[in-house]
């Protein structure tokens, strides 16, 4: 079946955008979230600071990146330089400073991909991630934080897709399904690619921004207040965008043959990335690629199961948004194993 047209349509979609706007502003941090937020961090600043007064606290991920919402945890990057420990050991004294501190639940993974201490804070009762000279998170954030400020839909729909992907459970990269950071992305690139677009490629147009991370080079155009207007030809509406998103993933995206690609502001092919084999556990089933460190498929923890269990979660959104009068209960609905 095709989707509904006509009259009837319309109406149901404008009612569909009230409530996915209604849903956004329940869903946006308040005020004193904030303010309890900044306390941990200033607590932690001095607390760092006892041991190594060169350190410097960043924030990252989804209170940096504007696509955070109410009650979620803090992630923060220490950057110090401390030759004598590599950053599983820094994350081990980390530990302990904490714990001396009273923080609650502390635990080292020293084990992970990116070495953590998670702790929560017992005034505020805020989780905590810290990690240890991990600056290229702290500059992906600011680069999605910069695409946010040119057009307000973007965290809308990236608030909706987020919010689906929990409810739905397939936001669990431990179980082979995308982190909250690779639906971000897959949000950008969409926008990028609406006709007119709503978001330009910040990647491609002469930098005001650049930072060298290791051996990688961030460069893009970062003067965003310049482009409030980039989206005002497209009037596309929040309902719509949400329903062409999963339109696009359960239908048209072409999962064997495309990488999406927010650097370039459109799509490679895979044999361009080499990524049309399984290589060690990455399988490239389906592909994103990241905006700066462009070996990395943020679409590599999905494996032959998981990306059955996301395939099938796009076609049950699209389909509510095609057949559904009521779809802003339906697509939410927490899954139930
Ligand atoms: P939540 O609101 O916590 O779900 P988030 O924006 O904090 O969303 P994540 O928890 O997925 O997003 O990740 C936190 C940050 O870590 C976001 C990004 O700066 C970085 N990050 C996450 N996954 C990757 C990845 N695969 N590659 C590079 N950076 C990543
Ligand atoms: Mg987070």
């Amino acid at each position: 079946r095709l989707p509904k047209k006509g009259m009837q349509h319309r109406v149901e979609m404008e009612n569909f955008t009230i409530q996915l706007f209604e849903l956004y502003i329940s869903l946006i941090p308040s005020e004193e979230e904030e303010m309890r937020r900044s306390k941990v961090l200033s607590q932690l600043d001095g607390v760092v600071y006892k041991t190594w007064p060169g350190a410097k606290l960043f924030l990252y991920g989804s209170c940096a990146n504007a696509f955070g919402v109410r009650n979620s945890d803090i992630d923060v990057c220490l950057t110090v330089e401390d030759r004598k420990m590599n950053k599983a050991e820094l994350v081990v004294r980390m530990a302990a400073i904490l714990e001396g501190d009273n923080m609650q639940n502390v635990q080292a993974l020293t084990h992970a991909r990116v070495p953590v201490v998670k702790f929560t804070d017992p005034v505020t009762g805020i989780s905590c991630d810290i990690c240890v000279n991990n600056m290229l998170a702290v500059v992906n954030s600011k680069l999605l934080h910069d695409y946010s400020k040119i057009d307000v839909r973007l965290r809308q729909l990236a608030f909706m897709v987020k919010h689906w992907a929990k409810r739905r459970q397939v936001n669990e990269t431990y179980r082979g399904t995308l982190s909250s950071y690779a639906y971000v992305m897959m949000c950008i690139h969409f926008l990028q690619q609406r006709n007119p677009p709503i978001l330009p490629c910040l990647q491609e147009m002469q930098p005001t921004y650049r930072v060298k991370v290791g051996k990688i080079e961030c460069a893009y155009y970062d003067q965003v207040d310049t482009l409030r207007h980039f989206g005002f030809q497209n009037k596309e509406t929040l309902g719509e965008l949400v329903a062409s998103f999963f339109e696009y993933w359960a239908f048209h995206h072409d999962y064997n043959h495309l990488v999406i690609s927010v650097r370039t502001g459109g799509f490679l092919s895979k044999d361009e990335k080499d990524w049309t084999r399984r290589i060690g556990n990455d399988r490239h089933l389906i592909c994103i690629e990241d905006p700066f460190e462009v070996s990395h498929d943020l679409g590599r923890v999905v494996d032959k199961r998981s990306i059955r269990v996301l395939r099938d979660e796009f076609y049950r959104a699209a389909n509510i948004m095609r057949h559904d009068c009521n779809p802003s209960v339906t697509l939410f609905e927490p899954y139930i194993r």
